[in-house]
């Protein structure tokens, strides 16, 4: 059977990240993909917070390079928000309720960091503007927050990842400020209405369970960074959180799905 793995959020630990890949056996000691038949997804949130973000994304397009379709990438809100700084700056969002936001703002509140903006280059851009929304594979709904928020863009995963795509191409720093809003969100699955959510999410985009990071395993379950040793499975099985706080220091999850 073919091995599937999911990692999330790993916010500029580079180092992390390649031990933790090597550790499943789908690098070798020098980072390179060795996995084989086995299939690897990246949920968002490369970059921000952690010391080397250009450098988890360099690694991360090499392997989707090297693995020839094995591995893949999805956007994280943080993409949004680095890119959002690096277009729009401290200009101020248009519209009641917003006043003196900006993604500059934003950005210094959330672990923007000034060494990531240096280092990104317009080819680094390109890549991550071209990034899906979700992907759908062996069974699970790959998206990197928990939130209804993706049926806003799109009733179908075609039709989601369709929208998304122009989403970063605009110019307009109105809708630049609603893609990281929505992908901000969370917590949607959580609480009595949460599996019904899942299954919402589900019926439209297709899968039988929401596979997401974003929200911190050890944080919704009120533990320990460090005690937090795999995945959690909640709203009636529809739901697997992966981000294991790496930046909180937390584990990289590498969660097999199957
Ligand atoms: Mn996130």
């Amino acid at each position: 059977m073919t091995r599937v793995y999911a990692v999330s959020d790993v916010h500029g630990y580079r180092d992390v990240l390649v031990h933790a890949l090597a550790t499943e056996g789908l690098t070798d000691a020098d980072g390179r993909w060795a996995g084989a038949d086995a299939r690897l997804w990246f949920l968002g949130d490369y970059l921000d917070r952690g010391p080397d973000g250009v450098g988890v994304i360099d690694l991360v397009r090499r392997l989707v390079d090297e693995s020839e379709g094995a591995v893949g990438a999805l956007l994280g809100n943080h993409e949004v928000l680095a890119l959002g700084m690096r277009q729009f700056g401290a200009t101020t969002i248009p519209g009641p309720g917003e006043a003196g936001r900006s993604f500059a703002r934003s950005w210094e509140r959330n672990g923007g960091l000034a060494g990531d903006q240096a280092r990104l280059t317009d080819e680094h851009v390109g890549w991550l503007r071209a990034l899906p929304m979700a992907a759908r594979d062996a069974g699970a709904l790959l998206v990197h927050s928990d939130t209804l928020a993706y049926l806003e863009w799109g009733r179908t995963l075609e039709d989601l990842n369709a929208t998304g795509q122009g989403l970063l191409e605009s110019d307009d720093l109105a809708v630049w400020w609603e893609t990281w809003r929505r992908l901000t969100s969370r917590a949607a699955f959580r609480g009595e209405g949460g599996p019904q959510a899942a299954r919402e999410l589900l019926d439209h985009l297709g899968g039988d369970r929401v596979v997401h990071g974003h929200s911190i395993v050890a944080e919704m379950l009120g533990r320990a960074y460090a005690d937090v040793t795999e995945p959690q499975s909640y709203a009636d099985g529809r739901a697997l959180a992966i981000d294991g706080g790496i930046y909180e220091g937390g584990p990289c999850l590498v969660a097999r799905l199957a």
